[in-house]
């Protein structure tokens, strides 16, 4: 081998190389929270409250993912990926399901857990179970806290959403959807901590089990919620 043809391959060796470490941390820095946090709002009239208001869509076309639904007009979303909640407060959380849905994989989550009481109001009706069959996203919020030396407790919470069967009447950002299911509960945190949630009704299309794509990216079909 000439000194020349040499240099050239480990000229390309470095650049492959540094290519495959550009695209790693690509993926990893895109599979990471990047929005602005959304912060739990203080309840003026309810002491130690706040309220974190989300919504789940069947496109992301709501916005939230940039102009007419961003990079994956199609997906199923959440919008919001990075929840901000202040320590040692009771969460009141709402949620405006706007997505249609239909059996779960696993019907453990067809319970609602780690609430306040172990329920939630489903348009103002109280439950503590939902029909499995009937299911068009999950909030699920666990974690064990701890990063970074915070010390913040164990945390176990899934609310089922109700399937939103309602024929198309609001619009909002570029999408049109129904009245949304309105579905409120609340949770109790403790200290600093970040936790992760997600969605565990197979929504995510493609890939095994419907797994794959939105159910895989923040901002989709999970994200972190932080204490501090
Ligand atoms: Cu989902």
């Amino acid at each position: 081998m000439n000194r020349t043809k040499a240099i050239g391959i480990a000229l390309t060796s470095v650049l492959l190389g540094g290519g495959a470490l550009a695209l790693a941390g690509y993926s990893l820095a895109s599979a990471t929270p990047h929005q602005t946090a959304q912060k739990c709002v203080p309840n003026p009239t309810k002491v130690g409250h706040c309220t974190l208001t989300i919504s789940s869509y069947p496109d992301s076309l709501a916005g939230g993912h940039g102009k007419d639904g961003g990079a994956h007009p199609d997906w199923v979303s959440y919008l919001n990926q990075d929840l901000s909640v202040p320590a040692n407060t009771v969460v009141d959380m709402v949620v405006n399901q706007y997505d249609g849905g239909e059996v779960l994989n696993n019907i453990f989550f067809d319970q609602v857990m780690g609430t306040i009481g172990n329920v939630a109001k489903y348009d103002g009706v109280t439950l503590s179970k939902v029909a499995p069959d009937h299911v068009g996203h999950t909030f699920t919020l666990r974690g064990y806290p701890g990063l970074n030396g915070q010390s913040g407790k164990r945390i176990f919470l899934n609310v089922p959403l109700i399937a939103n069967e309602g024929e198309n009447a609001v619009k909002i950002g570029s999408g049109e959807y129904p009245k949304p299911v309105v579905i409120e509960f609340s949770f109790k945190v403790g200290s600093k901590g970040v936790y992760q949630w997600n969605c565990e009704y197979p929504c995510g299309s493609s890939r095994v089990g419907q797994f794959g794509f939105a159910m895989a990216s923040y901002g989709y079909m999970a994200g972190t919620l932080t204490v501090e």
